[in-house]
């Protein structure tokens, strides 16, 4: 495993140079579209202004120890403000993305732990997402490590569900509580059979697994009907919010919307 210090280290430096920050996109309760959640996403500022989406920082750097230490910036730094948000009142949970790398890195569950002390967030409002878990070769280990960080109270989602590396075997081995429905899925899903089967497919598994479902990346009313029709438990995408800064989730999730 990396010294914790020279990942903290490598880590501040990699933030300052590279510029990142966190923005925060609600996931709403279908029913009700009250928020339920925010899931915090990496951005990058450019010299110009604009920002860019982590999955472009992802493919322009190599998957080494910098992406490591940006990814881990990501997870401490939503800890932080979701813990202050908490502690202000806020009642919604923080989705944290936490990305194969950490895996990969080892000792997951001791540096989770180590965040949540060190920030004194309520990890039953924390619900951990997770992608390609199949980068991960021993599966009974990874199993003992979600189980270890559901014992701390945090939730476990997989998320872009159906696509990348993603399989049902994931549903079969691990403690999951949720799962989130690709957008990739979504977008066709008033045009094209197979993304209406495979969504309300998907839909229908996660009911009888038992575990709540998301559908990612909404833009349209038509997808929204066809996913109330189906009873998706939550909903995600541009046509309710897109991503907003820090602050302006902030008083937005203190006014309780
Ligand atoms: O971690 P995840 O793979 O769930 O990231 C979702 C990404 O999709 C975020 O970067 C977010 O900005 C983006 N996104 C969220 N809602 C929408 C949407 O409605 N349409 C599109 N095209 N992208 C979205
Ligand atoms: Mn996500």
């Amino acid at each position: 495993m990396a010294d914790p210090m020279v990942g903290q280290k490598a880590l501040d430096r990699a933030n300052q140079e590279k510029n990142l920050l966190l923005v925060y996109q609600p996931i709403h309760e279908a029913r009700t579209r009250r928020i339920y959640a925010a899931e915090a996403l990496l951005r990058q500022r450019r010299e110009s202004g604009e920002i860019r989406e982590a999955s472009v920082i992802t493919k322009a750097a190599e998957a080494g120890p910098e992406m490591f230490a940006l990814d881990s910036w990501a997870v401490r730094t939503a800890f932080a403000e979701a813990a202050r948000w908490h502690a202000k009142g806020a009642a919604v949970p923080v989705n944290v993305n936490l990305s194969p790398r950490e895996f990969q890195e080892g000792n997951v569950f001791e540096r989770i732990e180590k965040l949540v002390a060190g920030c004194g967030i309520d990890t039953h409002r924390i619900n951990l997402e997770i992608t390609e878990m199949s980068h991960i070769e021993e599966l009974e280990r990874t199993n003992d490590v979600l189980i270890a960080l559901k014992t701390l109270g945090m939730e476990l989602w997989l998320d872009d569900f159906g696509t990348g590396h993603s399989t049902l075997s994931h549903l079969l081995h691990f403690p999951v509580d949720g799962l989130k429905i690709s957008g990739d899925f979504v977008k066709g899903i008033v045009t094209d059979r197979r993304s209406r089967a495979i969504t309300r497919s998907l839909i229908a598994l996660a009911h009888d697994l038992g575990i709540h479902v998301v559908a990612e990346g909404i833009e349209r009313e038509e997808q929204l009907d066809l996913l109330l029709q189906w009873n998706c438990d939550y909903i995600q995408g541009f046509l309710f919010l897109k991503p907003m800064a820090g602050q302006e989730i902030e008083k937005m999730l203190l006014a309780g919307e």
